[in-house]
């Protein structure tokens, strides 16, 4: 049996973040989170964009055109929608969800989604400025393990293992690609 998992090393990869304006004050924090958890990853500087949308139901379509780009491993997806009075929140939450979620299984490039959905403005504020519930971070964690993880269960990793003489089967004895090795393998 093969165990993959994808780790937190984000020195080689490039990320793009979109944010939300609505709800700003949150949004912002959220964004903070994100920038925050990337460096610790140690995703460089110069390797993360930022793209900023009106809406959250803005970030599908944008998270889409940032995946399709071919210039990025991850997207991560940030913005706030606050209950109001209307049925509008309960469409917003619904379609970005299922918005992003679509763009990541149509491109195969992961979608960190941090978008909140909160019935108060103080839940929000909680999820978005406390550093250990901040959203945006997990988010942001979220991608680069899950792009790390996608690019050690790419085929090319079989093929390389067939051609090195690799029974098929065996676990290599060095992981072939960045992010996770199969478990038991020497690193
Ligand atoms: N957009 C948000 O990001 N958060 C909200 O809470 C929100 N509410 O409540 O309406 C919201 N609406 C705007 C929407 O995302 C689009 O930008 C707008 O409908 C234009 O397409």
């Amino acid at each position: 049996m093969r165990e993959y998992r994808g780790t937190l090393d984000g020195q080689p990869l490039r990320v793009a973040i979109a944010v939300s304006r609505y709800n700003e004050t949150i949004t912002r924090g959220l964004l903070d989170g994100a920038r925050a958890a990337l460096a610790e990853c140690g995703v460089q500087p110069d390797a993360i964009d930022v793209a900023h949308v009106p809406g959250a139901l803005e970030l599908p379509v944008v998270t889409r055109a940032l995946a399709l780009s071919g210039r990025y491993d991850a997207v991560v997806a940030l913005g706030a929608v606050i209950r109001g009075e209307t049925d509008h929140y309960t469409y917003v939450c619904a379609e970005t969800a299922r918005g992003c979620s679509q763009v990541a299984l149509e491109t195969g490039v992961p979608v960190g989604f941090g978008v909140l959905t909160c019935e108060t403005l103080a839940q929000a504020r909680d999820r978005a400025s406390t550093p250990a519930k901040n959203k945006g971070g997990e988010a942001a964690r979220s991608a680069v393990e899950t792009a790390n993880l996608l690019a050690s269960l790419r085929p090319s990793r079989a093929g390389a293992g067939r051609k090195a003489g690799r029974q098929p089967g065996r676990a290599p004895t060095r992981p072939t690609v960045r992010g996770a090795a199969p478990r038991g393998a020497a690193r």
